[in-house]
């Protein structure tokens, strides 16, 4: 959308969750940099009203921010020199949605995680999974649609992405057995233009057994016919997960965009036998056809919940891949399994895939010829007539890094990670599918890396969280800093070389792109989740978060839970938050 692209490129807009399409999350602007970030001061703030998870951003268009809270949803447009309501958006769901239920098969709290700009219209995936388009001026509706449905557990949590004439959405539920799908809606009047499965016949995957490729034997090599169905037992396909709840990025010369598919149905592994293709792939999918072009699957077989939907951002540096051959289009992708992937985003091919966090102890190393994770058989998670539950995996279910994204500096030409540094004990169990109720079928606890798995007593730090930065052309780690809990916000790296992110004690951080060194915080009124953006209003740069404790980091306080296993094994490692912040959403915004 060319629209959107303009938008982008002037740093006085924040106008796609990324930033851009590339979904980089750095702005070129430098007024606020490493020698005068310490004296940022608030500027003003906005209170949503609403308690839960706050993820994603204000999203600044022409001036007007826009910002959006949990399901049920509301939406404000501000208007920065009066900072008051231009207009408010309250959903309040047809009758035969009932918020309640729909709010029962949400996994990971009420979350949403942004808006969409394109063609005047402001796009909301809502969490009972219809999709709605909201006239940017006045905030009234200019169209409806149901993308998905909350009584088998399909809700939506992403954060839309408008690519040419098309918005381009997904959904959540792989903790209810649904199949995944990614779909793209004509932003004129939200008629479908194609959806594609994450998994099933090769014609409803969008998979063309000829020319869409994979990567096998140290090349890539076509998919061939039921690339997916041969993965599975039977038709469990029709319920094998894969959902598409992250992030979606675009390159506007190759026409594709990108994103990951989820974890397959159930957490029981036992259950599915087989590679589950592809579910925990990378796809890259022609916008106009929704064709796959070429798909790469990270985690066969899933064993530990690691989802592979954390984004896909597009780098243009140029390296050398092991055998020498030169590559310049790159696509960097952190998955929750604890490894750092670098692929050439033309042709799929596999150039980096090395550990980001320490602790990942599941698999040894990823076989740069098959593209495989090697299991160490001890972290094997299984159930075999008794349940077995094993203990010390790391990473946890929630991933080295869950759905923060991160943000790269072409200055720095490092890429910036909030991290999780979480362990867990996993014991999977039988589970029967039924229509909308939990379809999990595995009993979790997590505890930091540093605590011994068995006898829960401290051998090493106790922290949840690490922010890291990497250099995506090695494969290596630049400097680390522990934080005590999981970095569960959304990066931005700056042309001041700046680098700010929020912590789930309430802190907005600044940080030196080259060295980590902090220099500057300041704490907001709750728990960070999510994404610290920056734009430019009458010649000032803005710093904004929304803080709001929740996610599934957060879903001890945010639900109301508090047993160790509850809230899918969360709630037990992030008990002490309580200690620090509590609920409720507000904007705060940031300039010197
Ligand atoms: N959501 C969060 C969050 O917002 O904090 C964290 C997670 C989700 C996960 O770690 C998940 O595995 C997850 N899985 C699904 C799914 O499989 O459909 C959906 C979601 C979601 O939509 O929020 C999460």
């Amino acid at each position: 959308n060319a629209e959107v692209d303009n938008l982008s490129k002037d740093p006085s807009n924040w106008a796609t969750w990324g930033g851009n399409y590339a979904g980089t999350r750095y702005s070129t602007l430098d007024q606020i940099n490493t020698h005068n970030v310490k004296n940022l001061q608030v500027a003003w703030t906005f209170s949503t009203g609403v308690l839960r998870g706050h993820e994603g951003g204000p999203l600044t268009v022409n001036g007007v921010v826009f910002v959006h809270t949990p399901y049920p949803h509301k939406v404000y447009a501000l208007d920065q020199s009066t900072q008051s309501v231009i207009w408010e958006y309250a959903y309040t769901p047809d009758k035969d949605i009932d918020p309640n239920q729909v709010i029962s098969v949400m996994c990971c709290d009420v979350v949403n995680r942004g808006l969409a700009y394109g063609d005047g219209k402001i796009f909301l995936a809502q969490g009972d999974a219809t999709l709605v388009a909201l006239d940017a001026k006045t905030g009234k509706l200019a169209w409806k649609i149901k993308n998905a449905d909350p009584k088998v557990g399909a809700t939506s949590t992403n954060a839309p992405l408008v690519v040419k004439d098309k918005v381009i959405t997904g959904m959540a539920g792989g903790e209810f057995g649904v199949r995944g799908f990614l779909a793209a809606y004509n932003i004129k009047d939200g008629s479908l233009a194609w959806k594609k499965y994450s998994m099933g016949p090769d014609a409803e995957v969008g998979l063309n057994p000829e020319k869409t490729t994979t990567w096998v034997d140290g090349k890539t090599a076509p998919v061939g016919k039921d690339s997916s169905l041969s993965t599975w037992k039977g038709d469990q396909w029709k319920i094998g997960g894969g959902s598409t709840w992250g992030w979606y990025s675009y390159d506007p010369a190759l026409n594709l965009v990108y994103y990951g598919s989820g974890n397959p149905s159930t957490w029981n592994p036992v259950q599915r036998p087989g590679d589950n293709k592809w579910s925990m792939s990378i796809w890259a999918r022609d916008a106009d056809t929704g064709e796959a072009k070429w798909v790469y699957q990270m985690t066969p077989h899933d064993e530990w919940d690691y989802d592979g939907i954390n984004e896909m951002v597009l780098l243009d540096l140029p390296m050398k891949d092991r055998n020498g051959k030169d590559h310049d289009k790159l696509l960097v992708h952190f998955d929750r399994n604890g490894f750092g992937y670098t692929l050439d985003r033309v042709t799929g091919e596999l150039l980096v895939a090395e550990k980001f966090d320490k602790a990942v102890n599941w698999a040894s190393h990823v076989d740069y010829k098959t593209g495989r994770p090697q299991v160490v058989k001890e972290y094997s998670t299984h159930q075999n007539g008794t349940d077995v539950n094993t203990k010390g995996v790391c990473p946890a279910a929630l991933g080295s890094k869950d759905q923060q994204p991160i943000a790269f500096s072409p200055r720095t030409k490092l890429v910036y990670i909030p991290g999780n540094h979480v362990c867990m004990n996993y014991e999977p169990f039988e589970v029967e599918y039924t229509a909308g109720q939990p379809y999990v079928g595995a009993t979790l606890t997590m505890f930091p890396a540093g605590v011994d798995a068995v006898t829960g007593i401290k051998n090493g730090s106790t922290n949840l969280g690490v922010f890291t930065a990497w250099d995506p052309t090695t494969g290596k780690i630049v400097w680390s800093k522990d934080e005590p809990f999981s970095v569960w916000s959304g990066a931005v790296a700056t042309a001041g070389d700046v680098v700010f992110y929020g912590t789930l004690e309430g802190y907005v951080k600044a940080v030196d792109a080259r060295s980590g060194n902090e220099l500057y915080r300041f704490k907001t009124p709750s728990g960070i989740i999510g994404n610290v953006n920056t734009w430019s209003y009458k010649g000032k740069q803005y710093v904004g978060v929304l803080s709001g404790l929740g996610g599934w980091a957060g879903i001890g306080m945010a639900a109301g839970l508090d047993g160790e296993s509850e809230g899918l094994g969360a709630v037990g490692a992030y008990k002490s938050l309580a200690n620090f912040t509590k609920l409720g959403g507000v904007l705060t915004v940031f300039s010197l």
